[in-house]
């Protein structure tokens, strides 16, 4: 029997819906948690080209402008900024929106400019206490302005990712395993622990870069990283792990889309293979309200109480497993 992806990429978000959302409020989703659920909204977007979705858009756009203001530099995380930048600008050039863009534009460029300097080898520092330089705020700092450039038509925003891109590609990555270090802090010492979601958006920074200039290295690069979270942190299986604390339980969502365009890109089949295996794994687990918990090969209770958060991450997967319709 054949898997209709698509119809399940819309029954995997309905039932999160259900559960969590009201009028632009996805219950207690904090600021990067609710940039990373718009994600994947746009995400279903591309895999369905559904024009009503922009009704959500919409309405999350006005939340974020009710809850944060249309100037989010209160907030001292930078990467934080960054995805929801990605977000807004992601939602403008699917639709037009032009207050989207401006939004996102502003709130890039303030935190471009609070965040970068020469020490730790350059790129974006990740709070504003300046302490440490991660991939967390670099590599998605290079997608954001990669959208913003094509966005605006602007190169300068081309010259900001490459900052950003080449810091991570120097400081943060082992080109002969394809893992990607977490981050550098100023006394030099580097954590060295590798994350589906610094893997992911690696793989997605590159992965543009290499769209944008045609440099085969970066999509080497973009290959190396996506074979390393495939086979050497999951060994081609199931990822059925980061369910502990309010952050880890989403990052799976976001390696899934860059996995995605990667895989769209090359046509390697085996990442959608691998993709639809886990979305497979996930989905037979969704409880009876159709909702999935990020360990996607483990049952998802009736009874328990999850966060909306941790319940994004298998959706994430089951929309980006879908074939996609629109390529930004
Ligand atoms: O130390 C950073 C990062 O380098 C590391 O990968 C993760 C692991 O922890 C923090 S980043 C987590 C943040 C994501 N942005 C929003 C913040 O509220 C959150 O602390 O978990």
């Amino acid at each position: 029997m054949s898997t209709n992806y698509t119809e399940r990429a819309y029954a995997a978000v309905e039932s999160h819906k259900a559960v969590y959302y009201r009028e632009g409020d996805y219950r207690k989703a904090d600021f990067w948690d609710y940039a990373e659920i718009f994600e994947i909204i746009e995400d279903l977007y591309e895999v369905t080209g559904d024009k009503a979705l922009f009704a959500q858009f919409e309405e999350m756009y006005r939340y974020v402008l009710t809850r944060h203001t249309e100037d989010w530099h209160r907030n001292p995380y930078n990467d934080d900024i960054m995805w929801l930048v990605i977000a807004l600008s992601r939602a403008y050039l699917y639709t037009g929106e032009k207050k989207y863009l401006d939004t996102a534009a502003h709130n890039f460029n303030k935190t471009y400019d609070r965040a970068v300097s020469d020490e730790l080898g350059g790129g974006l520092f990740w709070r504003v206490e300046n302490q440490c330089k991660n991939t967390c705020v670099n590599c998605p700092g290079a997608i954001a302005a990669a959208f913003l450039a094509k966005a605006t038509g602007d190169d300068c925003y081309y010259d900001k990712m490459f900052v950003c891109l080449d810091w991570a590609v120097r400081m943060m990555f082992e080109p002969d395993t394809g893992k990607v270090y977490d981050c550098i802090n100023l006394d030099g010492s580097i954590n060295r622990w590798s994350s589906t979601y610094n893997q992911g958006t690696f793989i997605g920074a590159c992965t543009m870069y290499y769209e944008k200039t045609g440099d085969t290295k970066y999509l080497d690069y973009a290959g190396k990283a996506a074979e390393y979270v495939k086979d050497e942190m999951y060994h081609d299986g199931i990822m059925n792990n980061e369910e502990p604390g309010n952050d880890l339980p989403g990052f799976k969502g976001i390696l899934a889309r860059y996995i995605r365009r990667y895989a769209d890109l090359t046509g390697k089949e085996e990442y959608l293979d691998w993709l639809r295996r886990n979305a497979e794994s996930a989905w037979n687990n969704r409880n009876s309200q159709g909702i999935m918990w990020t360990q996607l090969g483990v049952k998802t209770e009736d009874e328990k109480e999850y966060d909306v958060f941790s319940m994004s991450a298998a959706m994430s997967v089951v929309v980006n497993s879908a074939d996609t319709v629109i390529k930004l």
